[in-house]
């Protein structure tokens, strides 16, 4: 059985995860109708892998005898600056719920729930990835510059990236 206070902590990361899905849904739906087709494809995808993380937390709540809660959603920002500034707010976004996964480990260790805390490594290492990936579309971005020429081949590259990622998957 599943101590509240992990219980508690666990729901609070599936609302992180609810809230990365709806916010790379957000940021999708701008790109696709900006112009950054590629970009939207990709980040429907990440939408879709958010909400995989969310039911993976949500099931092994259930799973464990507890009560898994729906969380009420914030709407995310409608538009955004620049292709640029919506990887950047990915990459700090990322960065806070790398974060959050290590607060919520310190919890399963208070806690000495082990069987928690060994659950929650996949998290520790997706978000290994995850940081890494998006660092990655942003060095990509760099190197290129903001020219159109440039987004158009920054545009390919994310497509590759999109198609590799659903070859993984
Ligand atoms: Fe973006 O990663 Fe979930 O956890």
């Amino acid at each position: 059985m599943l101590k509240q206070k992990v219980v508690d902590a666990l729901n609070k990361q599936i609302e992180l995860e609810h809230f990365s899905s709806q916010l790379y849904l957000a940021m999708a739906s701008w790109a696709e109708t900006n112009g950054f087709e590629a970009s939207g494809n990709f980040l429907y995808e990440h939408s879709d892998e958010e909400r995989q993380h969310m039911l993976k937390l949500f099931r092994f709540v259930n799973d464990r005898g507890a009560h898994a809660i729906v969380p009420q959603s914030d709407q995310p920002k409608i538009t955004y600056e620049s292709i640029r500034a919506i990887y950047s707010e990915i990459l700090e976004h990322e960065i806070m719920i790398s974060n959050a996964i290590s607060e919520l480990v310190g919890v399963c260790i208070d806690e000495r729930d082990f069987t928690t805390q060994n659950f929650l490594q996949w998290y520790v290492a997706e978000q290994i990835e995850e940081e890494s990936l998006f660092r990655t579309v942003l060095d990509k971005l760099n190197l290129l510059g903001n020219d159109k020429a440039s987004l158009f081949m920054f545009e390919k590259e994310i497509e590759l990236m999109t198609n590799a990622m659903k070859e993984s998957e």
